[in-house]
This record gives structure tokens, C-alpha cells and sequence, in this order.
């Protein structure tokens, strides 16, 4: 009888009734109680990815590459079509990353459990998933915009500690279920060695865990470090300086549950960067180029140098629904797109201006929108500040009238004039719309959602917005009533948000209130109701509020 094949169905019976728990087989030369529980090698497939996920992440940030649950992050992120864009953004708003983050997560537990599984019966499979997607993570980090096949060693590292710890962990459970070399061989039933077992999880758990914390902190303390290059204040601009300083508190500002300047801290940020990028602000430089007499390198000194203005401008999010949160409006300090593109001379041909950042992100708006007279700005301050890094330190793109997505590039590297068929911003392949002027829009702020109101004389109020044209008038309806005038805080700019206001003597009950807003051409914003794709959502705002 040959040896090897009665020992491969020994094998085979024995890891069969371990995965599935079927009756042991009285012919097993032990007894069940002798071997490790089932539980073990899932266990044994989980520690040891997340070693390997430690191990790299370590080292990446070490290497200063990409870590690769942020390379794969990305990557997911960029193939993103517009209605998953659209769902993750309804369903956790700006928790989206976090929320990518943690499936991430999972679905490499899912995977990690299954491969102790399999790893138990068959090692070398459970060792080859590791190293393949460990060939795979590398990859994809290395082909990420601004790295290198240096960020491939990361991962392989990763992957090999891996391997090496499923291998010993594996060994650990199996040893009892080898099989009797040969009939005649007499073995004690020892057991299998749960203490060992336990205690090499448990140590490679703790280092995993440390690894991890300390990449974290080495990650945080480089953030900082890029922080604190920043300057403490920027140049000091005459001009607008007085306009902002004197009418806003007055006039502008009727009610403060929504001011009419946000701050920094609480400005919406939208973004596909899963991890801030690495600005180093002395080799930082704003590149402007392509179809142009003379292509310009500025560094953050010689912007700095420049004649700046000071423009008030409220900015928002395509992704925005109606009545949503990804809106803001601020006191941008920079200078004007339009006299940096004139010392560089526009080739006449040129139609698009293309914005790439330093984490590779693009995007692109008509070369008219620098030259028709709005405020179009390479900005590197928003209210009084530095541009903090979430919002595209060092310098960033701000376009009155157009959706951040075609224009308010962050981290800018390059400005390229260039054609519609030569290039595509980040989104547009992904399905929303080449061209994205802002629409108008308004929005209820107080009563807020299902805050109760006391009967008497109450107010509603919210801000309006229609970039480049101005509100002009802003009506609210109550259940089907009639449309009524709200009354207005002082019209500051075309560029920036309105604030309004509509108070009315209102008895218990429940109400249905409507807000609709008319440009100063004349148009009101349409109440059909569309969605945020491909070019921002429509409608009417409306909100039920219960007075008591
Ligand atoms: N580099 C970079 N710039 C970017 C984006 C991005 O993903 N990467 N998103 C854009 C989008 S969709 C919007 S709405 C604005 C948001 O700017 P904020 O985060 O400062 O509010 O930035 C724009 N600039
Ligand atoms: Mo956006």
C-alpha cells in the first residue's frame, strides 16, 4: 500500500472534519480533544495579516511612500463612479473616508480569517494569498502619483513577515495532527500546545499594535512639521482690508446661526486625499505652463511677493443637496489668476485651465472664467490665515460662480493651459459634467431639523446664494400659502452667500416651510428636483418644523 497516499487521506479526513465538524472518525490516530480548535487557524490568518498590514505601514512611513491601506484606499477612491460618489456622501457625508477606511478594514479581516482557514490545510495556498496581495498592494503604491517602485518594498516586507508568522502560527496548531509516520509508531496523545499558541498571537498582536502606533505618530508629527512651516501671518493687503472689517458685522449679518463668514474650523472640506500631502514648502512651486508665450515657476516667496487682493467668495460642492452642508463662504486672500496669465502670455488657442495638485488630483474650467472679470484667485489665505492644509495650503484655486470640482484646485503644483481633448479633469470621466457653473440655491437654517418651536412670533432664516449674478429677492412659503418676501441682509457681493430672515406669528401645530431664491437677473432657482449628478442638485428646500 503506498505510504504517502493513505498519509494524504489521513490529511485530507482529519482537516474535513476540522473546517466542517463532521463525527470523528474512530480511525483518527487521536482524539479530537488533541488538537487545536477550529477556531485557531482563523485566528492564526487574522494576526498574521494584520502583522503584515503593521509591517508595511511601518515601514512605509519610514520610507516616507505611500502606506498601502492608503494607496488601495485611493485607488478605490479614483475609480469611484458618481452614483456610489453620490451614496457615500448621502449616507456618511464627510465620514465617507473614515467610512472607506473601515470597510477597508473588514473586507481584509473577511479575507484574512478564510485564509487561516485554508492556510491550515493547505500552507503554501494561505502563504501565496499573503505574498500576492502583498505583489498587488505594492503595485498599486508604487504606480500612485508621485511614488516610486521604492513603495513597493513596504508591501513585500509586509507580506513576508506575514507569511512567516501564518507558517509558525499554523505549525503551532498542526503539529498534533500530523499523522502517524508509520503504523507501527506509538505516540503519546499529548495535545496540542494552547499556551503556546496563545502566547505567540498574543505577542505578535502587541507588536502589530505598537508598530502601528508609532507609525501613526511619526505620521502625525510629519503633518505638524508641514504646519508649522507655514508662515505666522501673511502680507498685509490695503485694499478690502476696511470693506470687510467694517460692513460684515454691521450690515451683512443679520442673524448668526449661520454667519456670514465661516471659520476656518468649521468650513466644509471635500477632497479625494486620504492623507494630507506632503508639502515641503521650500521646494514647493506653483508652475504655469502648457499653451503659454512664457511658462512661470513661482515659489511660495515670490507668490508671496506678488500684489494680492483680498475677495470675499463663498465656495460649495457639487456634491451638495439641497439644503446641505458643503458650502462655505470666505475672505480669501491671493492674487489674481488673470495678471499671472498675463505675464505668462495665453496662446489665443488655449481653452481650458488646468489645475493639477501635489497629490495628482486635477481638474479644469474655460480660460474665460480668469479673463471675463470675476475675482479669479490663486489663493494662499483665507481668513487672515495661512490656507490651513485641509484647505490647500500653500496655495489653492478659488473661481467665483464655479463648482470646487472644474476649479478650486488645492495643494496647487501647476496651472496648464491647454485644450478640452487634451485633457479631463478628475471627475469629468467619472461622469459628472465638463462645464459646472454653481446654481443657485438657498437654504433654511433655523428652525434647525427637528428642533422644537414655541408658538408666537418665530423666525426662519437661512442663507441664499447665485455666485456671479447675485440674489436679488428671497421668498418663503408656508404650507401652500402664498411665496412672501424674507427680508435681506446687505448685499455685500454677487460672489458671496445672502443671508435672509422671515418671521411670522405662528399657532401649534405642524408647518411646511418652503425657501426659494431670484438672481438679480431676474431668474428664480428651479423648483424641479434633481439630483447632485452630473452638475448639482435642484430644488426647493423645504423643511417641517412642529410648533408647540
Ligand atoms: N487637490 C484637490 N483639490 C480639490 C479637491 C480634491 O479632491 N483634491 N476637491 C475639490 C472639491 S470637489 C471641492 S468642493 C473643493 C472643496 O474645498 P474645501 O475642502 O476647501 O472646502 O475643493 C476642490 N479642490
Ligand atoms: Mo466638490
Amino acid at each position: 500500500m503506498n505510504l504517502t497516499r493513505l498519509r494524504f487521506i489521513n490529511i485530507f479526513n482529519k482537516t474535513a472534519d476540522i473546517a466542517f465538524q463532521t463525527e470523528t472518525d474512530s480511525s483518527a490516530p487521536h482524539k479530537q480533544s488533541d488538537q487545536a480548535p477550529r477556531w485557531t487557524a482563523p485566528v492564526a490568518g487574522l494576526i498574521s495579516s494584520f502583522f503584515a498590514v503593521c509591517v508595511a505601514t511601518f515601514i512605509a512611513v519610514l520610507l516616507d511612500v505611500v502606506t498601502p491601506l492608503n494607496a488601495v484606499g485611493s485607488e478605490f477612491i479614483d475609480h469611484t463612479p458618481k452614483w456610489l460618489k453620490n451614496f457615500s456622501i448621502q449616507t456618511f457625508g464627510t465620514s465617507d473616508k473614515a467610512a472607506l477606511k473601515i470597510g477597508m478594514v473588514l473586507t481584509i479581516s473577511c479575507l484574512a480569517l478564510l485564509n487561516g482557514l485554508i492556510a491550515r490545510r493547505k500552507l503554501l495556498v494561505g502563504t501565496s494569498t499573503i505574498i500576492s496581495f502583498g505583489i498587488l498592494g505594492g503595485v498599486v503604491s508604487s504606480a500612485r502619483p508621485l511614488q516610486s517602485a521604492l513603495a513597493l518594498v513596504p508591501c513585500l516586507l509586509g507580506a513576508t513577515a506575514g507569511c512567516w508568522l501564518l507558517t509558525r502560527l499554523i505549525k503551532i496548531i498542526t503539529q498534533h495532527d500530523l499523522p502517524i509516520a508509520s503504523p507501527s509508531e506509538s505516540r503519546a496523545p499529548l495535545g496540542w500546545d494552547r499556551r503556546r499558541f496563545l502566547s505567540a498571537t498574543g505577542k505578535t498582536a502587541l507588536i502589530s499594535a505598537l508598530l502601528g502606533a508609532v507609525a501613526n505618530r511619526l505620521e502625525n508629527k510629519k503633518i505638524s512639521e508641514i504646519r508649522q512651516a507655514a508662515p505666522e501671518s501673511l502680507p498685509k493687503i490695503n485694499t478690502g482690508n476696511d470693506l470687510v472689517a467694517t460692513k460684515i458685522p454691521s450690515a451683512a449679518q443679520i442673524f448668526t446661526e449661520t454667519p456670514f463668514i465661516t471659520p476656518n474650523e468649521d468650513f466644509y472640506r471635500i477632497d479625494t486625499a486620504l492623507s494630507l500631502p506632503r508639502i515641503d514648502i521650500k521646494t514647493w512651486t506653483l508652475q504655469i505652463g502648457g499653451m503659454v508665450k512664457t511658462p512661470l515657476k513661482l515659489s511660495y516667496d515670490d507668490l508671496l511677493a506678488r500684489p494680492m487682493v483680498e475677495r470675499t467668495i463663498t465656495i460649495c460642492c457639487v456634491s451638495n443637496e439641497v439644503g446641505g452642508p458643503y458650502i462655505g463662504n470666505a475672505i480669501w486672500q491671493g492674487v489674481l489668476l488673470a495678471d499671472l496669465l498675463n505675464e505668462a502670455g495665453v496662446d489665443p488657442r488655449a481653452e481650458q485651465i488646468f489645475g493639477t495638485s501635489a497629490d495628482g488630483w486635477t481638474c479644469g474650467f474655460p480660460v474665460g472664467a480668469a479673463f471675463d472679470g470675476r475675482d479669479a484667485l490663486i489663493a494662499i489665505g483665507m481668513n487672515g490665515t495661512p490656507l490651513p492644509l485641509e484647505h490647500g495650503y500653500p496655495a489653492r484655486v478659488i473661481i467665483p460662480g464655479l463648482y470646487g470640482y472644474v476649479s478650486a484646485t488645492k495643494w496647487l503644483t501647476n496651472l496648464d493651459l491647454t485644450t478640452w481633448s487634451q485633457e479631463q479633469g478628475y471627475w469629468v470621466p467619472l461622469g459628472w459634467s465638463r462645464d459646472a457653473p454653481i446654481k443657485t440655491q438657498s437654504r433654511i437654517d433655523v428652525p434647525r431639523r427637528g428642533e422644537n418651536v414655541t408658538a408666537g412670533r418665530i423666525a426662519i432664516a437661512g442663507v441664499a446664494w447665485a455666485q456671479q449674478l447675485g440674489i436679488e429677492k428671497v421668498e418663503v412659503r408656508i404650507d401652500s400659502g402664498d411665496w412672501q418676501n424674507a427680508t435681506l441682509a446687505l448685499d455685500f457681493s454677487d460672489d458671496t452667500w445672502r443671508q435672509w430672515k422671515y418671521e411670522f406669528d405662528a399657532k401649534p401645530g405642524d408647518y411646511k416651510i418652503q425657501v426659494r431664491a431670484t438672481d438679480k437677473t431676474g431668474e428664480t432657482q428651479t423648483q424641479e428636483v434633481s439630483r447632485p449628478d452630473p452638475n448639482g442638485a435642484t430644488g426647493y428646500h423645504t423643511r417641517t418644523i412642529k410648533v408647540l
